[in-house]
């Protein structure tokens, strides 16, 4: 009975999937390192090189099809034993489902899905299937990925800010926060709120937060334990 528990809600980013062997953004070896954003996740990108952002998503939806659930997304599924917990994601892997989470809201899209590219948007699932150019889905349109690029709208921003805005608990974990309108949402926190943030970097501390400063692999399971020992 979700109503009586306490209710967690996480917000995460490519940090926690870092040590599942998927690159982050703008991390050293990050994805943005070594391909500009600009062409890659952009409206514009799609139509001057569509062949070229297929390519760069097939590349990608494989690799998260190969990568497995690490200890930090495992420890979030156990929450659930004794929290309404919610999952926050700007990734657009489906690491946290395989990893156990029930209740995960994908602000950015997800790979393993694809919509058409007409007003109705209709969605078909891949799994690691490619994209192609010539690839359509039932109204006739070009497949593209289901994914939120710079420039597209976050449709799922209002219910997340619903969600973090009633948490008893909220944790930020492998997120720089540099990335609006997702990253606003630390600061829908309550303020009786305990919030705890998890990452090697930040670019800005959210205020109020607690920063563990370490890999997700290390510094959750712990937290996790002790927030399940709390409620006994
Ligand atoms: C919109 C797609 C309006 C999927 C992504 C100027 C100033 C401010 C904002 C803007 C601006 N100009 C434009 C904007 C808005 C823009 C934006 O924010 N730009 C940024 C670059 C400044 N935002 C948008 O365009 C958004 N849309 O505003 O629409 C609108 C409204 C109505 C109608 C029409 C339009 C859409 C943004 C969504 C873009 N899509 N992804 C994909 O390809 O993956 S963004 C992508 O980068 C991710 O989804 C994520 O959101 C974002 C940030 O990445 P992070 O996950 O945080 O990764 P990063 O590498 O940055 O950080 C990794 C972190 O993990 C670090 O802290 C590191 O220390 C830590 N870490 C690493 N290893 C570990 C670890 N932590 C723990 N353990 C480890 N092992």
């Amino acid at each position: 009975m979700s109503a009586t528990r306490p209710r967690i809600v996480v917000l995460s980013g490519s940090g926690i999937s870092a040590e599942s062997g998927l690159p982050t953004f703008r991390d050293a070896n990050g994805l943005w390192r070594d391909h500009d954003w600009r062409q890659l996740a952009s409206p514009e990108g799609w139509r001057r090189h569509p062949e070229l952002l297929l390519e760069f998503y097939n590349e990608r939806r494989a690799a998260a099809a190969q990568a497995q659930p690490n200890a930090a997304h495992r420890a979030l599924a156990m929450l659930e034993a004794n929290y309404d917990v919610h999952i926050v994601t700007q990734n657009v892997d489906d690491l946290h489902e395989r990893g156990g989470s029930t209740q995960v809201l994908h602000l950015h899209g997800e790979l393993a899905w694809a919509r058409g590219t007409s007003p109705r948007r209709l969605r078909t699932h891949l799994g690691a299937t490619p994209i192609r150019i010539g690839d359509v889905c039932a109204d006739g349109t070009q497949l593209r990925p289901d994914i939120v690029w710079f420039g597209e709208a976050v449709d799922q921003l209002e219910p997340a800010a619903e969600r973090v805005a009633q948490a008893n608990k909220v944790l930020v974990v492998g997120t720089s926060l540099t990335v609006y309108p997702a990253a606003s949402l630390v600061d829908f926190a309550p303020p009786h709120a305990e919030r705890v943030v998890c990452a090697l970097e930040l670019e800005r501390e959210p205020a109020g937060y607690r920063w563990l400063r370490g890999p997700a692999t290390q510094e959750i399971p712990p937290l996790v334990e002790r927030w399940l020992r709390e409620t006994g």
